[in-house]
């Protein structure tokens, strides 16, 4: 029996907290989010916040790399033939000056291959880490992050990454509604605007833990010491 003090509640709910049963997700930790000239930059929103879960994440990836948990990325982007990308999406980022598959400082925007749809490199995946790739918000859309989870016996999920409100939330619902015990790391995430990271994370709370519980990287670090 092992838990993570969270709110709501200690999680996992039942204390079946082992490294072959729990995974850390990193979600699209990607230059377009984070990093100079990107699509988040292009938007005009402040990369300091987006930015900020970096060294929370990369001290969570150490800890848990060393303690043999699975470790799983992902990578928001779209295939260079725009097969993949509906209208409305294309449409909607150009109306905001950040279209997707349009040349950019990094490269056509959010575009599979391009500089800006890669993993900064302070958070890169290590060979053998599964790297799961969306063309949307939720990672279980169109991708085979569930079978890769039921294969691996994987329950647990912890979640970080960028944003909290869009791509982390949209998965961590997914996931909850699957069954999957989600554990949201509220330092190891980031949004385009602070009230909506708060938001998102009281969301979780709610109804007694509705899409799981919320903790930080400091509680789960020194209870995996
Ligand atoms: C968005 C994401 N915001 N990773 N993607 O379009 O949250």
């Amino acid at each position: 029996m092992r838990t993570i003090p969270a709110n709501p509640y200690p999680w996992p709910f039942d204390g079946d907290l082992r490294p072959d049963n729990t995974a850390l997700i990193v979600i699209d930790m990607q230059i377009d989010f984070c990093g100079r000239g990107g699509y988040v930059d292009a938007m005009g929103y402040d990369i300091s916040l987006t930015r900020a879960p970096i060294e929370p994440i990369r001290a969570v990836l150490a800890a848990m790399r060393g303690a043999g948990y699975h470790i799983l990325h992902t990578r928001e982007g779209h295939r260079p033939d725009l097969s993949d990308l509906p209208a409305n999406k294309r449409w909607r980022s150009r109306q905001i000056g950040a279209g997707i598959g349009d040349p950019g400082p990094c490269g056509k925007i959010l575009i599979r291959g391009e500089p800006g749809w890669e993993i900064i490199p302070e958070l890169a995946p290590l060979p053998g880490e599964t790297i799961i790739d969306k063309p949307g918000k939720g990672s279980f859309c169109a991708t085979d992050l569930e079978l890769i989870l039921r294969t691996r016996g994987i329950r647990n999920l912890v979640l970080t990454g960028i944003t909290t409100d869009v791509c982390v939330h949209t998965t961590m619902r997914e996931a909850n509604d699957r069954g999957f015990e989600c554990l949201l790391l509220e330092d190891c995430c980031g949004a385009t605007d602070l009230g909506n990271h708060q938001a998102a994370i009281k969301m979780v709370t709610m109804q007694g833990g509705v899409f799981g519980v919320v903790s930080t990287s400091e509680a789960l670090l020194s209870s995996l010491a």
